[in-house]
């Protein structure tokens, strides 16, 4: 079977170190949560920056700022900044993490940023908005940017708002999914493999699981032939009642279930063949 990748969200916007005091904020609690999370065997890095403060930005400096010390930590991941961003930031600011450069890398823009794929509630009168003329926007700068997209799709009809996308040729493919799972859409099985089975035969996945789910609908990828992503962005805990002491005990428990089931983890260089992304030249 294709070896699995790991994505470590490490960081998000909405979680906090009142909930989990290893939340990284500061630019050095981010690289040192995501190499621990590389050296457990991450191959992406999904990347939210914060203020020294934990309030989340999308500024393009502290994204270099973070960029630079991961790259120097882990000089082979791929790094995924987010155009998500927090909830309520305007379209321009969110674009902001695209525009970064890895002169370390002989990148002009980074590799790969999320592309959510439409509207969703966030619990409360939070609400994600995602216009078909954002989406429009997003994509159309990443491929003028040459940015691999992961499509966010927190329910099912953003499967086909992306697929209506690619025909207009503002996605292009081979397409990569995220299904995020315990937002919008259920954690479940039935779910999931209704997911995989509405994307198109060349297109890759991954599944984040939201809490509780994140490591079993890890453990479906695994067996399903999908790929994986855990963290802090979407749960702070190793097991019912233990929060996890970083990002790398929850990347190195899907690497030992995915061992134990026979399925190898992939390395960045083997993530970025899967991914159809170019190899990377070191400056
Ligand atoms: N924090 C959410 C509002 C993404 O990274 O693209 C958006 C999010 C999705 O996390
Ligand atoms: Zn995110």
């Amino acid at each position: 079977m294709t070896p699995l990748i790991i994505t470590a969200a490490i960081s998000g916007a909405e979680v906090t170190k009142e909930q989990n005091p290893a939340v990284p904020y500061t630019v050095e609690e981010t690289a040192r949560e995501a190499f621990s999370a590389y050296e457990a065997g991450a191959a992406i890095i999904h990347l939210h920056v914060r203020e020294d403060d934990g309030t989340p930005t999308q500024d393009a400096g502290r994204f270099k700022a973070c960029m630079d010390a991961i790259r120097e930590r882990c000089p082979e991941v791929i790094i995924q900044p987010s155009t998500g961003g927090a909830v309520g930031m305007t379209d321009m600011e969110r674009l902001q993490s695209t525009e970064v450069a890895e002169p370390r890398v002989n990148l002009p823009h980074p590799e790969m940023a999320t592309l959510d794929c439409g509207t969703c509630n966030f619990g409360g009168d939070e609400v994600f908005v995602n216009s078909d003329n954002t989406i429009i926007t997003f994509g159309k700068t990443m491929i003028q940017r040459k940015v691999k997209p992961e499509i966010e799709v927190f329910d099912k009809g953003m499967i086909d708002t992306a697929l209506r996308m690619a025909a207009r040729g503002i996605i292009r493919s081979p397409m990569h999914f995220d299904f995020v799972m315990g937002v919008q859409i259920a954690a479940t099985a039935r779910d999931l493999a209704y997911m995989v089975h509405s994307i198109p035969e060349d297109a890759t996945w991954t599944v984040a699981g939201i809490g509780r789910h994140q490591i079993h609908m890890a453990v479906l990828a695994i067996v399903m032939g999908g790929h994986a992503r855990v963290g802090f962005e979407d749960n702070l805990y190793l097991a019912k009642g233990i929060p996890a002491k970083s990002n790398g005990e929850l990347v190195g428990k899907v690497a030992h279930i995915s061992e134990e089931l026979g399925r190898p983890i992939a390395s960045p260089a083997r993530a970025r063949d899967i991914l159809g992304l170019p190899p990377l030249v070191f400056a």
